[in-house]
């Protein structure tokens, strides 16, 4: 994903711009680019597709030298990964910009600059945006002659801003504003880092932990500048001065380290909070989902959609068939889900209109991929059962640029940052968000009542789940009944029925308990006859519609002297007792209930784990992206 660094300093700026990018290189990228303004005047721009080492090659042939700069590493949504379509894009040579997200009415904003002369160079929304700025600039500055005042940069941004629609974080120089950067945010994080006479601009704090520990978030809709004269200026989304706290990053100069956890996965599983906060990030826009996260054409294309196909392995198997209840209930689509393994040589028969769906951490996990690539061959093949290839494909995926994403026709990113632990834990709530904002863009009545309640819903899941995760404490009590045992048994039923399947996955691979999942009304089919003393059952029960039925699977259980762990709402009448124990889990539209119960799950299995003294980390025989067949 795209990745900002910027810096207004009294050295030289190339290596702090440059460690930057390379601290962003694990959010994946395509191409990086760097500008300086130099000691003559002029912006000196260097740029390379591929990988931060290409434009460092670069850079030693043609060092960037100068006090003031802005780099980027792209993610390509507009026009192709290339040097020409690399940012920094400039504007008659005199101003540059980066920018992070998807202008959406850049189209006829283009047009428009065509029509006064402008050239353009790439095939960008960005150039767009430089052009603009540099205009409102000129003029201001010629309004303003007689007065003597040279041209405002902020109030160049500012007047951009007002006529694009979309989301951003972009950062702004001027060769004729030789000692300032504007930032801008709006749906894309933008952060300001807060140095020793010398100040910063970046996507994410971790690009400038190796120049400053202190760091200002900015809020939706702020405009900064930062200046040599005034340091730090921050404007409100209305144009006022504001103040914003500034805060020291506590968790130690690396992406890459467990900081204060005692495991990788404990560290992932506190960080679901902030990563699915990041991957709503610029996709909600007042009460609905904004399209234009899905990449260019989605639109046009969900509109034909009349059957979905989800095709994954492992977790995210297990968030795709979370997402079959989504579509149906919310999207009236009939939707099919199935591990990809199977899928990749079954004669599958596609119906008229069918989106097709991958879902993988990495995109590179190999039969996810083979299935996409069977997919698209599909497409060719009209087979004599009717079936009439896909209508489109979409990966939904933790690593931008990688084969699931290129190869598929939209991809929508997760923003669940490096996953260390083996066991998937971050990966997986953040594709449910992702599913979710999928689901809401499927729906043919767009706006409603429920859609608002929805985003309303998801904004304030972040709190939801850290309340979840003051569970810790009283989970790791109990994990204590398990540690001893052979055997677990999780139930569930509609929604939750995956979430009891990703609850056995996780306690198997990391406590190597063999666990199994059942969809509650299935037990007295078969399963009941394992359930006594040895048998710990754990059920997840949030307050829904299918909770009357539930507690009856679960009276049989009891019935049969089996010890039960109920994970429920706080609003369900379970009273504990001898071999009942509940938790409670905080409350949460019961659509968003999956991904709430899914934590206390992923707790209990790190506690049994950590009793029993595995490698939490990084368990036996297995391996984080699965690359082999
Ligand atoms: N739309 C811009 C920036 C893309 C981006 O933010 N990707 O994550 C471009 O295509 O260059």
């Amino acid at each position: 994903m795209c990745g900002i660094v910027a810096a207004l300093a009294a050295r030289n700026v190339q290596g702090i711009l440059l460690e930057g990018l390379k601290r962003l290189e694990y959010r994946g990228y395509d191409s990086a680019g760097m500008a300086v303004l130099n000691a003559a005047g002029e912006l000196a721009r260097q740029r390379a597709k591929g990988k931060v080492a290409a434009l460092e090659e670069k850079l030693e042939q043609g060092a960037l030298t100068g006090r003031i700069g802005i780099a980027h590493t792209r993610w390509a949504t507009h026009g192709k990964p290339s040097e020409v379509n690399a940012h920094p894009h400039l504007a008659r040579e005199r101003l540059a910009i980066v920018h992070n997200g998807i202008i959406e009415n850049f189209e006829p904003l283009k047009r428009e600059l065509e029509a006064d002369g402008v050239v353009f160079e790439s095939e960008t929304d960005t150039e767009v945006v430089a052009h603009l700025i540099d205009r409102a600039f000129r003029h201001r500055d010629s309004a303003n002659q007689d007065g003597g005042e040279t041209g405002d940069l902020l109030a160049a941004v500012r007047a951009t801003l007002d006529r694009i629609d979309g989301a951003y974080a972009l950062a702004v120089m001027h060769a004729d504003a030789p000692r300032e950067i504007v930032g801008a945010r709006k749906g894309s994080p933008l952060v300001v880092g807060v140095g020793i006479d010398e100040n910063f601009l970046a996507s994410d704090a971790l690009a400038l932990l190796q120049v400053t520990d202190r760091f200002i978030y900015l809020q939706e809709g702020d405009v900064v500048r930062l200046s040599d004269v005034n340091g730090i200026e921050i404007f409100a989304a209305d144009g006022q001065p504001a103040e914003r706290p500034v805060h020291t990053y506590e968790h130690g100069d690396s992406a890459a380290s467990r900081g204060e956890y005692r495991h990788f996965m404990l560290k992932e599983i506190h960080e679901q909070p902030a990563v699915i906060a990041a991957t709503l990030e610029g996709r909600l826009s007042g009460s609905h989902v904004l399209e234009s996260s899905f990449g260019v054409g989605a639109r046009a294309l969900f509109d034909q959609v009349k059957q979905v196909h989800i095709v994954a392995c492992g977790t995210s198997y297990h968030a795709g068939m979370v997402a079959r209840y989504w579509l149906e209930k919310l999207a009236g689509l009939p939707t099919q889900v199935e591990v990809a393994s199977e899928y990749r040589y079954r004669e599958v028969v596609v119906p008229e209109n069918t989106l097709f769906v991958t879902l993988s951490q990495s995109g590179e996990t190999a039969d996810t991929l083979a299935a996409l690539r069977y997919a698209k061959s599909r497409a060719d093949s009209l087979d004599e059962h009717g079936g009439q290839g896909y209508l489109g494909t979409l990966a939904i995926c933790n690593v931008p640029g990688s084969s699931l994403t290129r190869e598929s026709d939209l991809a929508l990113m997760t923003q669940a940052g490096p996953e260390i632990g083996v066991a998937s834990t971050k990966a997986f709530t953040t594709q449910l968000v992702a599913l979710m904002l999928l689901t809401l863009s499927l729906r043919k009545t767009r706006g409603d009542e429920r859609e608002t309640a929805l985003v309303q819903a998801l904004r304030g899941l972040p709190a939801v789940l850290d309340s979840a995760l003051a569970m810790d404490g009283p989970i790791a009590q109990l994990s204590e009944a398990f540690a001893e045992k052979h055997h677990a048994l999780f139930l569930g039923r509609g929604t939750q029925f995956p979430i009891a399947l990703e609850g056995a996955l996780k306690l198997k691979e990391i406590s190597y308990i063999h666990a199994e999942a059942y969809p509650a009304g299935e037990l007295k089919h078969g399963p009941l006859a394992l359930v006594d003393a040895d048998m710990p059952v754990v059920a997840v029960a949030p307050n829904d519609e299918l909770l009357e039925k539930l507690k009856s699977n679960l009276q049989e259980v009891r019935a049969r002297g089996g010890e039960l762990f109920v994970f429920a709402d706080e609003g369900v009448a379970l009273t504990a007792a001898d071999n009942l124990r509940v938790l409670h889990v905080p409350p949460v539209d019961e659509l968003l209930a999956p991904i709430v119960y899914t934590l206390p799950l992923q707790l209990l299995s790190y506690h049994v784990a950590v009793l029993k003294g595995t490698d939490v980390d990084q368990p036996r025989n297995l391996a984080k992206s699965v690359t082999v067949e």
